[in-house]
């Protein structure tokens, strides 16, 4: 379970359903592979990654981030059950996919950050306070499975 008053969930969940997931998922996940490159090592089937602009113009990368946001945002659904909601997920990153956990901690940055650009004024100190909670407590049942 996260560890958000009522107000904070609230909030997360209005903000969230503010958001154009597809722009900021597709953002946060391309500025991933850019920031961090040896987050690259696990999409080595996605094609052209040599450059920022490839990374950022990359079909395969939008698509994946589609998939990546939709989940997240199913999370933000259950914040009261994330483990629960995470549990399969968690086996396939650690067991098929080999994804070391950090990297959901380092995706999770990224997100506020993208979040933040588009929030503008509106990403008061508390608003962020709230995100990172969300994303460190999405990372957490991410990793929960882990062994
Ligand atoms: Mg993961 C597949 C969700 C972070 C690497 N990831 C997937 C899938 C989902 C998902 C829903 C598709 C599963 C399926 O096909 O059944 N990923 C997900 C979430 C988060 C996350 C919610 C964090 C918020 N993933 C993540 C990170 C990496 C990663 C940080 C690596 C740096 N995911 C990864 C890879 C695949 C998935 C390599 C398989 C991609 C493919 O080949 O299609």
């Amino acid at each position: 379970m996260v560890n958000l008053s009522p107000e904070e969930k609230d909030y997360a969940t209005a903000q969230w359903g503010k958001v154009d997931v597809e722009k900021v998922g597709g953002e946060a996940l391309g500025r991933l592979l850019v920031v961090y490159p040896w987050t690259q090592r696990f999409f080595d089937s996605f094609g052209d990654l040599s450059s920022p602009s490839a990374v950022m113009g990359n079909a395969k990368v939008k698509a994946h981030s589609q998939k990546v946001l939709s989940s997240f945002s199913e999370g933000l659904a259950h914040l009261e059950n994330l483990k629960g909601t995470f549990a399969e997920l968690s086996e396939l990153h650690c067991d098929k996919l080999h994804v070391d956990p950090e990297n959901f901690t380092l995706l999770g940055n990224v997100l506020v950050v993208v979040l933040a650009h588009y929030l503008g004024k509106g990403f008061a100190p508390q608003v962020q306070a709230t995100h990172h909670k969300v994303v460190a407590a999405v990372a957490n049942a991410l990793a929960h499975k882990y062994h």
